[in-house]
């Protein structure tokens, strides 16, 4: 089967390959080949009427927990049937070439640490890991009855992901972490991403302000030929693969 190739820039491939810290951010996009539908996709099937913007919220599971749970409880399942693509594999493996690497994510998908990646810095949680809504801990057993939510088996609250729901503060740690890299990596990849959620959105601008090469892998990126801002415009599936071969064979 003949391998997809990719054109990558050669100065692109060169600025990488001597990179001492690269610092990735990715959105929904880099989970689309792995068959997650993007939040710009219209939610498909029984969803389609919903607006993700309008479920993700702390007021949406006041007013109706159940159906904010039902929505979470698809998509794990979706996330549950699905794996790691070529884009999550080339990111886990520019780690091992990379000095210094931070892999930033907006995803709550768990699909880069299951491809290998390492120092991964969760921006808006782990739908896998849920949490009390009225205690903010993370719970990992709890008595399955016909509620739901299922509740919380300290307090018996109601039991919700473990994700940031719009309007709510984003970890700390991971916030500041992602900062940091953008604010000191000399090369910046944001991936996947429709750029306009903040304040993870403000991160690329931190990199490029900061003097770092930014590079956007988006197919509906527009072209640019650098020298510090690169739009690669195609799928990251098969872009990263094709940056990687460029860099390091
Ligand atoms: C906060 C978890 C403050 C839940 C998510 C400043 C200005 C304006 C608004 C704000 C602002 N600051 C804060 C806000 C409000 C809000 C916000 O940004 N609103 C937006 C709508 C304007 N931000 C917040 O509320 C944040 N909180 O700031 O708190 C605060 C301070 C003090 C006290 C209290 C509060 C919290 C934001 C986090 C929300 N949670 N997710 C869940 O998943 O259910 S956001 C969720 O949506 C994702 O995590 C992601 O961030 C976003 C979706 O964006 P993308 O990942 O980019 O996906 P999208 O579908 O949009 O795009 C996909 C892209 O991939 C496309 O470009 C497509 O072309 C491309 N693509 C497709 N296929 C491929 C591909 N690319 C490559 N390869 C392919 N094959």
């Amino acid at each position: 089967m003949s391998e997809t190739t990719f054109d990558i820039p050669p100065n692109l491939a060169k600025k990488l390959r001597t990179a001492r810290h690269v610092a990735v951010l990715t959105g929904a996009g880099v989970s689309a080949e792995s068959g997650i539908p993007t939040f710009r996709d219209a939610q498909t099937g029984l969803w389609a009427k919903y607006d993700p913007q309008e479920l993700a919220t702390p007021q949406a599971f006041q007013q109706n927990p159940r159906l904010v749970w039902d929505w979470y409880a698809w998509r794990r399942e979706l996330v549950a049937r699905a794996a790691p693509n070529p884009a999550h594999i080339a990111l886990a493996e520019l780690e091992r070439h990379v000095p210094q690497y931070t892999l930033i994510t907006q995803n709550v998908d768990g699909l880069h640490q299951q491809a290998g990646s390492r120092n991964v810095v969760e921006l808006h949680g782990n739908i896998a890991r849920t949490k009390c809504f009225v205690e903010d801990v993370v719970v990992e057993h709890w008595d399955e009855t016909s509620d739901i939510p299922p509740r919380c088996p300290h307090c018996g609250g109601p039991l919700r992901p473990d994700v940031v729901w719009f309007g709510e503060r984003l970890p700390e740690a991971a916030l500041l972490a992602a900062q940091d890299a953008a604010r000191h990596c000399d090369m910046f990849f944001s991936i996947g991403t429709s750029g306009v959620v903040e304040p993870a959105a403000s991160l690329p601008f931190m990199a490029l302000k900061q003097g770092a090469t930014v590079v956007i892998v988006n197919p509906e990126s527009k072209p640019s030929p650098g020298p510090t801002l690169y739009g690669l415009n195609g799928p990251a599936g098969t872009v990263l693969p094709a940056l990687l071969r460029a860099a390091w064979q």
